[in-house]
């Protein structure tokens, strides 16, 4: 059985970082171990949260895994809390990266043109830095024009796509993806570049009006839990994409009309059979 760490905070209540990520990876079939920056008490979108970082863990929950002969199959980052935490992560990845290690980083901090509260531009040159730790990045567009320093637009053609693509590669990983991408009317999905073979990868499936909490760490933890069962990351992308969409619809028929994050509790049977 493969083994992946993911680092992420715990939001307690809000369905997002870790409360999706274990869940979903384990449900593909991976052992899910666990190191949490943080505890809230919610995501950051509800007023009045509790937040108490967990940075002083780092070292010795990874030292203690050190000394247990441990090693993963892939790690992957989502949300962080600050830049010195990052500069931890760094050194974990060092740590424990061998030559089949895969490295995933969702450099988790802003949506729709806007950091997330918490954060400010040293915090995204440090992503930035973590990117080029990475085998894998999947920002959407709002993190992928921070990081580079490019204008962030709302409408956009392949071009500018590809421009932004062409600058995350730059950053250092090898397969830079970005999501949330919409190169015609109704659709949506993701493009990747893969600087090995030079190929861009484009997907797109229908678009869901709808904007839910937590539908990135979905579509991310279902890349990491497809590629661990041998899909490469184009196939584990487009599954991504749809199971991502699929929850969405099926969050949006729920009458009790839950508005901090998604249904992917009544989903989970459903991808187990995507293809
Ligand atoms: O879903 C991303 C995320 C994860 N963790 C926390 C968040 C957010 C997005 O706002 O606030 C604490």
């Amino acid at each position: 059985m493969k083994r992946v760490l993911t680092i992420q905070d715990i939001s307690c209540l809000g369905k997002c970082s870790l409360t999706i990520a274990l869940p979903i990876i384990s449900a593909l079939g991976s052992e899910t171990v666990i190191l949490p920056t943080a505890v809230l008490s919610t995501h950051t979108m509800f007023q009045n949260f509790t937040c108490r970082d967990l940075s002083d863990q780092i070292a010795p929950i990874a030292d203690h895994w050190k000394s247990e002969g441990i090693a993963f199959d892939a790690i992957y980052t989502g949300y962080l809390g600050t830049i010195e935490q990052i500069d931890q992560i760094k050194d974990l990845f060092r740590n424990f990266r061998d030559k089949n290690t895969l490295i995933i980083v969702d450099p988790v901090m802003a949506d729709n043109g806007k950091l997330y509260p918490a954060f400010d531009m040293a915090y995204v040159r440090k992503n930035a830095e973590l990117c080029a730790a990475a085998d894998i990045i999947v920002p959407n567009i709002t993190e992928a024009a921070l990081m580079t320093g490019m204008e962030y637009r709302e409408e956009y053609d392949e071009s500018y796509i590809k421009e932004l693509l062409a600058r995350l590669n730059e950053l250092g990983a090898g397969i830079s993806v970005l999501t949330g991408v919409s190169l015609e009317k109704g659709k949506t999905g993701v493009m990747g570049y893969e600087r090995e073979t030079g190929e861009y990868y484009i997907y797109q499936n229908r678009r869901i009006d709808a904007a839910y909490h937590g539908t990135g760490d979905l579509f991310s933890s279902t890349c990491v839990g497809e590629m661990m069962k041998e899909n490469n990351w184009r196939d584990a992308m487009r599954i991504a994409a749809d199971y991502t969409a699929h929850t969405i619809e099926v969050t949006l028929r729920n009458p009790r009309k839950p508005w901090y994050g998604v249904d992917f509790e009544a989903t989970i049977p459903d991808l187990l059979n995507m293809k």
